[in-house]
């Protein structure tokens, strides 16, 4: 049970969780470093508290500051968005004992999950498909040279404290199997203080499919389809979709039942999404879970008509939450491009300022996630994301169309925006037969 709180994050995630905590009746306290004082999250929250500098590490990302805003004004909860301190075990514990509680899994699920070598040993153990590859860490070159013979080339090297692509290595050959190990563990090492490693069998052309899961109180995880996040430029998403094209009703059975079975076996509280990587022929592997409510959860509320976050809200209050039968029925089709105040005509560089002019398109299918508003200054200091613009229809098609015309109507002045890029995508041949994988956007013209 809590009474009010705190949101450990900033831009359009603030919003959307001071949205959800508005409909809930639940009082918030928004937190925001100097560069953030004119940003939409402070005025729409009940209360705000300036947390630190512009550097995220000195406002966002210290623990002491959030606990102590949170004390201040007497919060007793703390939603932590995405990105900053939503996947650090540490700072979850701290809440906990501070008695706050952490808006997110318990401490321990997001420990195992932040290290992916235990991730996947968990979710084998499960039953969980996982990608052939060594049982746990690799010690030694002689070692890392047998276990690549036995699973055969190409093979990937991962850092087990990596995840979301930093880290790896693909070796292609023996031959070139030492140097990499090598440069694979100096790189963990000075990324991630640990020179964990592991490989796996190396998987061409997979598409990133996830499963969207809550997991309650009592113990039940409920799934709630897939998402298609192929369209990734340098592990960046810019395009999701619900449900995958590639995705068959059978697929979709035997993928959500999987997730549900693996969050089940690490008593998964929360919301939280697994995310695998599937072949051509339809076959399905456990990558790495995410512990986090996840920039693209709206393509899923809206092609089941739910609320994420009051879910994930109500889950960690305790609340009883009955899921009816037609809140796990999809319906229609949904797809998100993610606005970026980035010049994709030059190598996608970071494009912050003012916004001069700011039109958002409406009408029907449009949906919005954004805290931006013409006269905003973007700070060059956080991610580059400005608005999320998602579209639903019956089918994918109508999806399609909705968004060309909304990305036409959608009027952006001041900065370089990547609405012109999604144009070009969603005109594309492979993007609207749908037969694409995480290398379309290398081969994109
Ligand atoms: C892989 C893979 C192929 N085979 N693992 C990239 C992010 C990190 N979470 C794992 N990643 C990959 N792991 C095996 N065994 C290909 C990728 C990969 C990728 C995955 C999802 C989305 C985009 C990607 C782009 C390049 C590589």
């Amino acid at each position: 049970m809590f009474e009010k709180v705190l949101i450990a994050n900033r831009g359009e995630i603030a919003l959307r969780i001071i949205r959800a905590c508005k409909e809930l009746g639940i009082p918030t306290v928004a937190v925001f470093s100097t560069a953030d004082r004119e940003s939409l999250h402070v005025l729409f929250a009940d209360e705000s508290v300036c947390i630190g500098p512009p550097n995220a590490r000195e406002s966002y990302l210290k623990p002491q500051n959030l606990i102590s805003a949170a004390e201040i004004t007497g919060a007793d909860a703390i939603h932590p968005g995405y990105g900053f301190l939503a996947e650090s075990a540490d700072f979850a514990e701290m809440c906990n004992m501070n008695k706050i509680t952490f808006i997110g899994p318990r401490p321990e699920t997001i420990a195992i999950m932040g290290d992916k070598a235990h991730a996947k040993e968990a979710m084998k153990a499960a039953g969980v498909p996982v990608i052939p590859g060594s049982d746990g860490l690799i010690e030694t070159v002689e070692e890392a040279l047998k276990i690549a013979d036995e699973i055969g080339y190409p093979i990937i090297i991962k850092a087990s404290a990596g995840g979301g692509g930093k880290g790896m290595r693909v070796v292609k050959k023996k031959e070139a199997l030492e140097s990499s190990f090598e440069m694979a563990r100096a790189e963990a090492e000075s990324s991630f203080n640990s020179g964990a490693l592991y490989m796996e069998k190396f998987i061409e052309e997979p598409r990133h499919i996830e499963v969207q899961l809550l997991g309650l109180q009592n113990g039940e995880v409920y799934s709630f389809g897939e998402r298609d996040c192929s369209i990734q430029r340098r592990h960046q998403k810019l395009i999701e979709e619900s449900p995958s094209p590639a995705v068959t009703p059978e697929i979709r059975e035997r993928i959500t039942s999987a997730a549900v079975e693996g969050a089940i076996a690490v008593n998964y509280q929360s919301a939280g999404t697994m995310e695998f990587l599937m072949d051509k022929h339809g076959d399905f592997y456990f990558m790495e879970m995410n512990t986090r409510i996840q920039v693209e959860h709206p393509v899923t509320e809206l092609v089941y008509d739910i609320d994420l976050l009051k879910y994930q809200l109500m889950a960690a209050r305790g609340d009883e939450i009955i899921i009816t039968d037609a809140e796990r029925t999809i319906r229609g089709h949904a797809i998100e491009c993610r606005i970026n105040a980035e010049d994709p005509d030059n190598n996608f560089m970071p494009s912050p300022g003012k916004i001069t002019e700011m039109h958002w398109p409406g009408g029907p299918g449009v949906r919005i996630d954004s805290h931006a508003y013409a006269g905003y200054q973007i700070p060059p200091n956080y991610d580059s994301l400005i608005a999320k613009l998602i579209t639903s229809g019956k089918n994918r098609e109508e999806a399609i169309v909705r968004m060309r015309r909304a990305l036409g109507e959608f009027v952006i002045e001041g900065i370089k925006t990547t609405i012109p890029f999604h144009l070009k995508v969603l005109d594309h041949p492979d993007f609207i037969t749908g037969d694409f994988n995480t290398g379309f956007l290398e081969k994109f013209a």
